[in-house]
């Protein structure tokens, strides 16, 4: 079980100044995402999601960089299949995470508990990077921020929140009245295990859903799965608790970017 906030005793953030104003976030003039430029924008999401309304986040957060973001990470997700077949090589691992529905900070954790996209280790996104969570702009840019810096290390697949035609949800909602199925306090369940392999439900979402004023809490833990080489045959569950305290999310409706 990973904590993300371990055993130490943290000061409360409240209590302490604000830290101050990242600069804007802008696109590599080479047009080259790098290690550090992915760290630089990750530490500012996180900022923004602390100590920005959100209708100032283009003030940190450029509509040309927004736009070379997404748009370069499109062009590259549109000349894959839309069935994506992952042949690790020798050597590396896959991380495979499930739905992340907008958590950006326990998403930013995951990330560190499981040790960032490498040559060596490839990660499988299963999609739903939105859904109740307050950040999920934030947190699909950060995605598409790795897929453009290590697009042959990081595939991100649709949920049923990026494709109107996928339909399933597996949060710990959906099972309530299934008493059929196994409930998601660990963050996954084995539903199935026969000779023909197991089928997993993978859910990264700890804490569902996130809002701390609501009454309707699951208080479940997230999970991620490592398969190592060399059969990728038997998956290690990684549980982790959510990041708390979670930030108060400064809710605006709209967020517009004007375009230049
Ligand atoms: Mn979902």
């Amino acid at each position: 079980m990973s904590q993300p906030n371990g055993a130490a005793a943290v000061a409360d953030p409240s209590l302490l100044p604000p830290p101050p104003r990242p600069p804007p976030v802008e696109w590599p003039v080479d047009g080259r995402v790098t290690r550090e430029w992915v760290a630089e924008l990750t530490s500012t999401l996180d900022w923004c999601s602390r100590h920005l309304p959100a209708d100032q986040l283009p003030t940190v957060l450029p509509a040309p960089m927004v736009q070379r973001l997404v748009i370069t990470a499109a062009s590259g997700l549109h000349q894959e299949p839309n069935l994506v077949r992952v042949d690790p090589r020798p050597g590396q691992s896959v991380v495979v995470v499930g739905d992340v529905h907008g958590q950006l900070h326990d998403v930013i954790f995951l990330l560190q508990d499981a040790g960032f996209p490498s040559e060596e280790r490839l990660f499988v996104f299963n999609g739903d990077y939105v859904d109740r969570g307050a950040w999920g702009l934030e947190t699909f840019l950060l995605l598409l921020a790795w897929k453009v810096f290590l697009p042959n290390c990081v595939f991100l697949l649709r949920g049923n929140h990026e494709s109107k035609y996928c339909t399933s949800h597996e949060g710990p909602d959906a099972r309530d009245k299934r008493h059929d199925l196994l409930g998601m306090d660990k963050g996954y369940t084995i539903d199935h295990d026969g000779e023909c392999g197991k089928l997993i439900t993978l859910f990264s979402a700890p804490d569902y859903p996130q809002f701390q004023a609501s009454e309707d809490r699951y208080n479940n833990c997230g999970a991620y799965i490592v398969l190592n080489p060399p059969d990728f045959t038997t998956p290690i569950f990684r549980s982790f608790e959510a990041v708390k305290p979670r930030p108060m999310s400064v809710n605006k409706p709209v967020r517009v970017w004007e375009a230049k």
